[in-house]
């Protein structure tokens, strides 16, 4: 096997922990020795050991000392002491001659200091090998430490002829199409809905999956600017998972007795500038959510909400979920232009086509990965 496709086996073992790792990176390292994969790993959980750590496990589980064999590892070997030792200091211990990194970390606490502890001890380091494939893995992971705005996921549902709801149909995708968004809800930290999806459908927007306790509920982010949810809905039940209402500045003097109910029921308020229309800044919003740590947003709705997002170019990727069959006459809301630009394969980069028991996903990625 050549070097890249040791990597590119180290890139499949980092992928099987996409929806679980979040909002840590993906990554996934290969020791080999005289030409064989002598020990796998990958991060598999958030808060569990790294890549690096698993994989030299794995080595030494096998009856191999990784001592003077190559490591391919994804993303740069940490260097800080986080939930776990960094991996800089076990790959060095383990005296490990020879380091392939795909991509660097761009996060504060690594950033080349990982590359240049492994060079410092001597071992030979090459960074590059297959570094689009890495980053493209861990698009979201990237932007947020190189921008410090999180990765924006826009996300819908359409009957055939481009209708977003009916007048009697509450659902326009299957099952599985819905199963498929609790399992991209996973992978974010936040969910962002405009209030007239929840006057329309009441949604709770947390990720249900059979047979799993999901542990880290992603914050629900409604855009209510002037404040027009009503007392008993869903997202404002904030045992479930916490809510945040993105409202505009001047609907916090107008609606301060309103606010302060919300607070007390464990509501975050943010107040953001807005536009003549009365419409939030986006801009400020996704710095701040940013600044919270979200590093993937799913966009999930509605129409105006995804239209805003999409003309301001705020948009990373898009994920459209298209049922076989047409509403007709049955149809209420239509997808607008730029959402049908946007989900037109032909716009997106990394372009993919699933199918999910008839209804058929096409998402992709709205520019290159750099
Ligand atoms: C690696 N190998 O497999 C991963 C890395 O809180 P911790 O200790 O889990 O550290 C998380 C940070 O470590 C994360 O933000 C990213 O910079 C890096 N992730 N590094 O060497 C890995 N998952
Ligand atoms: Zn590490």
């Amino acid at each position: 096997m050549e070097d890249k496709e040791y990597m590119q086996t180290a890139i499949e073992l980092a992928r099987q922990g996409i929806g679980s790792v979040e909002p840590n990176p993906a990554v996934g390292c290969i020791i080999v020795k005289d030409s064989e994969i002598v020990g796998r790993g990958r991060h598999e959980h958030f808060g569990g050991p790294h890549a690096e750590i698993n994989a030299l496990s794995d080595c030494r589980a096998n009856g191999i000392d990784p001592a003077g064999a190559t490591m391919y590892v994804t993303l740069e070997p940490c260097r800080h002491v986080g939930k776990t030792a960094p991996c800089s200091e076990a790959v060095i211990e383990a005296q490990i001659s020879k380091v392939f990194v795909a991509a660097g970390d761009p996060s504060e606490h690594v950033a080349g200091g990982g590359i240049e502890q492994l060079k410092r001890a001597g071992i030979e380091v090459q960074v590059g090998l297959c570094r689009k494939q890495a980053r493209l893995l861990n698009a979201g992971f990237f932007k947020h430490a190189e921008t410090r705005r999180p990765w924006v996921i826009a996300k819908w549902a359409q009957s055939a002829d481009g209708f977003l709801a009916g007048k009697t149909r509450r659902w326009i995708t299957n099952e599985a199409s819905r199963r498929d968004v609790h399992r991209q809800r996973r992978r974010c930290q936040g969910i962002l809905v405009g209030v007239d999806t929840v006057i329309a459908d009441d949604p709770v927007l947390t990720v249900r999956i059979e047979g799993l306790n999901w542990p880290r509920q992603p914050l629900r982010i409604v855009l209510d600017g002037s404040l027009r949810i009503s007392a008993g809905a869903n997202v404002l039940d904030t045992q479930q998972a916490p809510t945040l209402m993105v409202i505009t500045s001047g609907t916090l003097q107008r609606q301060a007795k309103r606010i302060r109910s919300l607070a007390a029921a464990g509501v975050e308020i943010l107040a953001v500038a807005h536009d003549d229309k009365g419409r939030c800044d986006l801009g400020q919003l996704l710095d701040e959510l940013g600044r919270r740590g979200i590093q993937q947003l799913l966009a999930e709705g509605g129409r105006d909400v995804l239209n805003s997002f999409l003309q301001q170019d705020l948009v990373d990727e898009v994920r459209v979920y298209i049922s076989p069959e047409p509403l007709a006459s049955d149809g209420t809301v239509r997808i607008s232009e730029a959402m049908e630009q946007a989900g037109d394969k032909t716009h997106l980069w990394y372009a993919r086509e699933q199918d999910f028991d008839g209804d058929r996903c096409i998402s992709g990625m709205v520019g290159e990965i750099g």
